[in-house]
């Protein structure tokens, strides 16, 4: 059967499993997609149509690619703005399709900007399609990228103007993507190391999730009777209520990481972040197993690696844990649960806080009790948000919380929320952010209330930025650059009321609680809400380890 070149792609993206493509709000794949009845989420930037569609990836562990489309061409406006959101893809190593307009074949070398190279620094692979003919063969070339390997974006450019093709002349089969297993060796290795160590610990990242590997990192875990702490983006892939859970920051990860003898780091880059812990190596020794071999010695020193997917490189460390006869350490349950009550000795006080403003802290301790924690999923915004939610919530359900942010991009929160939402539209979600966090999704909102997207956002409205406050960057940086419109004239609740949001102001700290009840009540029928807290600025988080300057 003959098919326009456009209309085959979105004809295989959905044998590829494609659910919708989220877009703003015109390019050649649109009216496609209206052909063919593949449905689309229109938002209203670029920059949230590839990061709700980056977010679908990773709640849904890379079973679901997210694609999104922009508009290209010779008025690259879309994809220009997109820019941002695939840098932050890439940085975070998450899967996702973003399609633009190729400039028409009859220009190409003639513009300025061209796609193709501005991409190829943050996608893992980027492709023109020339020729209708050739459309399966770039979609199979990107979904073998997309589901291989380490998780990246990939950008796909169609030009108009390319000729029909014969369906039956170039027939299409669905690409299943390929894991390597870990070597038997190491894998040997790597066990006898630990159940020999003295006090090891597990150091679990997001390749965790994307290997889909939670039920075996956990029976893993069990099974040695090794602790588990979780870097930023695997948060939730180890339920954080769990005896054996470090949690991500604050003295139980900390302890672990500066005692333990031996860390096993699994599904995690161990590259070097703002966002994350440095791995002590002194007197340490480092197990590596990562998907990809780039990682190994690149930040950390690597004594001993097995390079492979998370799932089967933890499958085999099960089988050879049992052979090797591991049995469950003594004693260390009861030193975490130790660690973990002397950490919340200090955030408590703070979680039971009356002050007023509202000290953030009570905020979360509001949505912790307000939510049901095996069906929820909350995220964060760069800022405050992110250093204290990821400190004090316990995540329970896998994806019950979503971190973010190798490089922590403003704004991506509300992404992050819509895409849990398309993932799980059973769960409640519950986005927080910060004002410069809430001035970045502002534009977006409208999408909230149009696709009726059941989340609920929570602004901490501070008056500025917490982390920037006199003294921070140098005597000379504040307080130009943080302070912002204090909360008597700057009202966001009526701003998104007036979108047309369900949405409401607290000032008072014991009005959290009936606001989130009713805006999660609201979200049940569809409808985003919106939730403005009067805080106070409170920067008090726990810290990342670092080794001691030098
Ligand atoms: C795109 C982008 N630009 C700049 C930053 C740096 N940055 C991180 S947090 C922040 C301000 C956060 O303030 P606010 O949202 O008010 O949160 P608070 O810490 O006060 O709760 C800035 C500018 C960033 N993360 N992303
Ligand atoms: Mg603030």
């Amino acid at each position: 059967m003959k098919v326009k070149a456009v209309n085959g792609l979105v004809r295989l993206l959905r044998d590829e499993g494609t659910d919708w493509v989220c877009t703003f709000p015109t390019n050649v794949f649109v009216n496609a997609c209206g052909e063919e009845g593949m449905p689309l989420i229109m938002v209203r930037t670029e920059r949230f149509a590839v990061a709700v569609a980056d977010a679908y990836g990773r709640a849904t562990n890379g079973k679901k690619i997210g694609v999104s489309a922009v508009m290209g061409g010779l008025n690259a406006a879309g994809t220009e703005m997109a820019y941002g959101a695939l840098a932050q893809a890439y940085e975070d190593s998450s899967p996702l399709l973003c399609l633009t307009d190729g400039v028409p074949n009859g220009a190409t070398a003639r513009e300025r900007f061209n796609i193709e190279d501005g991409f190829r620094g943050v996608t893992k692979w980027s492709g023109y399609i020339n020729q209708g003919r050739r459309v399966p063969e770039f979609v199979r070339r990107a979904y073998t990228q997309l589901r291989s390997g380490r998780p990246s974006p990939v950008m796909l450019q169609l030009p108009r103007g390319l000729e029909d093709y014969e369906t039956d002349e170039h027939p299409y089969t669905p690409v299943k993507g390929w894991r390597p297993a870990g070597d038997p060796a190491d894998v040997e290795k790597a066990v006898r190391a630990l159940l020999h160590a003295r006090n090891p610990m597990i150091y679990a990242g997001q390749g965790v999730f994307f290997g889909d590997a939670c039920a075996e990192l956990r029976r893993f875990a069990e099974l040695t009777g090794t602790p588990v702490l979780t870097t930023l983006m695997g948060k939730s892939c180890f339920p954080e209520d769990h005896p054996l859970s470090l949690g991500v920051r604050d003295v139980p990860a900390e302890r672990w990481l500066k005692g333990s003898d031996l860390v096993l780091a699994i599904g995690a880059s161990l590259g070097p972040t703002s966002f994350g812990h440095e791995v002590p190596t002194k007197g340490k020794t480092i197990i590596q197993c990562t998907i990809d071999e780039q990682d190994l010695n690149r930040a950390t020193r690597t004594d001993h690696a097995v390079v492979g997917d998370a799932k089967l490189v933890l499958t085999q460390m099960i089988a050879e844990a049992e052979k090797q006869r591991a049995k469950p350490r003594a004693g260390v349950e009861a030193e975490i649960a130790a660690a973990k009550e002397e950490k919340m000795k200090k955030y408590r006080p703070l979680m039971e806080s009356n002050e007023k403003p509202i000290n953030p802290y009570r905020v979360y301790a509001e949505i912790i009790a307000a939510l049901d924690p095996k069906n929820s999923v909350v995220t964060h915004e760069s800022g405050n948000t992110r250093d204290q939610l990821t400190t004090i919530y316990d995540a329970v359900a896998e994806h019950g919380f979503m971190a973010w942010g190798n490089v922590s991009t403003l704004g991506f929160g509300l992404g992050a929320a819509m895409g849990a939402k398309l993932a799980y539209p059973k769960r409640q979600v519950v986005s927080v952010t910060g004002d410069a966090g809430v001035s970045y999704q502002m534009g977006d909102y409208e999408a909230l209330i149009r696709h009726c997207m059941g989340i609920t956002t929570v602004h901490i409205n501070n008056g500025g930025f917490s982390g920037y406050g006199p003294g921070f960057w140098g005597g000379g940086h504040t307080p130009y650059a943080c302070e912002v419109t204090k909360a008597d004239t700057y009202q966001t609740a009526k701003m998104a009321e007036a979108l047309g949001m369900h949405a409401v102001r607290v000032e008072d700290p014991d009005e959290v609680a009936p606001a989130l009840k009713d805006a999660l009540k609201e979200n049940e029928k569809g409808r985003p809400a919106f939730v403005e807290v009067i805080c106070s600025r409170h920067p008090v988080y726990g810290g990342w380890v670092r080794p001691p300057a030098h």
